[in-house]
């Protein structure tokens, strides 16, 4: 009898209260069993807390495609973060405008992009996945349909942060676009990508971001970007990114790394590559930009890797608890 079989026992027998005690409290998911649950997020801070809601989920037996909304959505909760979630800084017009993308095990993606005053992109994104035959949706359209699934219109205003930020940045409006300053708070830690791995052995991944600090309006990053962002085949693996999204928009980074790993490179080999290619590719300076890579493979191996030093996340295992990785990266000093 296989262990999808056993799972079907398992579940009808729960529900008709027949199992021993003992047979019902075996562990779901042993760290040496056939599915290695697994869960990743871009930048260690955020990973704190949104790994600790996913596993919550995955613990229990619940997809990956829940783990990860629910994930991202503690990040895009925070009111303290600069860059996720309506808290975030605006573009340089003052505005809040969110991107964010989410990939099921089936090839089922969901996108918004530039959707202003909705506490919860990624919960648009897969309302767009799930309820439309559509798989991106934009500005006023993207926040007309999140109105019409239930979500509230929020203020149009800025958190103190936000706007102190804004403020400084008035002073000179200079457009310059930077390479994350990660590290320089302990709220800038950029968007969250998050990809895990459920105990049914299937792949799901989310990314949500306020994109580029003041960025021009109607920017639109690599968040959103089913391929770039973000990429998910349950065959082979998941990839997400961070960072400059041009740049990964252009090397269709998160599908790079996935055809990587097809090609049967392990996940940190894949980052590794997809961040070369972009150093082959980019037309700007290498040290004015930054990308990060995380991936993780169907058998539950994961990596990770930057152009520059700074970037880290954070892994979640049966083994291990909640990791911190300080990323390899490429442009030594
Ligand atoms: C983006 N990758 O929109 C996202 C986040 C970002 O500097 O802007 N980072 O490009």
């Amino acid at each position: 009898m296989n262990r999808r079989e056993w799972m079907r026992i398992l579940g009808i027998g729960a529900v008709l209260g027949v199992l021993p005690k003992r047979l019902k409290a075996l562990p779901l998911d042993p760290p040496d069993g056939p599915n290695k649950t697994i869960v990743l997020s871009t930048w260690y801070n955020q990973s704190l807390t949104a790994n600790e809601a996913a596993w919550n989920i995955l613990k229990k037996q619940g997809s990956a495609i829940d783990a990860v909304e629910a994930g991202v959505q503690v990040s895009e909760n925070d009111p303290n973060n600069c860059c996720v979630g309506l808290g975030a800084n605006p573009d340089r017009e003052g505005h809040v405008s969110l991107d964010a993308s989410i990939m099921n095990h089936q090839y089922g993606i969901g996108a918004v992009a530039a959707l202003e005053r909705i506490q919860s992109p990624i919960h648009t994104a897969r309302m767009v996945m799930e309820k439309t035959p559509h798989v991106m949706l934009v500005g006023q359209g993207a926040q007309q349909f999140a109105l019409e699934q239930g979500q509230a219109l929020m203020p149009n205003t800025l958190s103190p942060h936000a706007q102190k930020a804004y403020d400084n940045y008035l002073k000179t409006s200079l457009y310059q676009p930077k390479i994350n300053i990660e590290k320089s708070s302990p709220s800038n830690h950029d968007t969250i990508g998050m990809i895990a791995l459920d105990i049914q052995g299937n792949l799901s991944g989310a990314c949500t971001t306020s994109g580029m600090a003041f960025k021009m309006r109607g920017r639109v990053g690599d968040s959103p970007i089913i391929g770039a962002g973000l990429y998910v085949d349950n065959a082979i693996g998941a990839a997400t990114a961070t960072g400059h999204g041009e740049e990964i928009i252009r090397s269709c980074g998160s599908f790079l790394v996935v055809e990587f790993m097809r090609q049967g490179m392990h996940p940190q080999a894949a980052c590794k590559k997809a961040v070369e290619r972009i150093t082959q590719i980019t037309p700007r300076a290498l040290k004015d930009i930054q990308v990060g890579f995380i991936a993780i493979n169907k058998k539950g191996e994961h990596g990770g890797y930057a152009l520059q030093k700074g970037f880290d996340y954070g892994v979640t295992t049966y083994e291990n608890g909640l990791q911190k990785i300080d990323s390899e990266y490429h442009l030594k000093a």
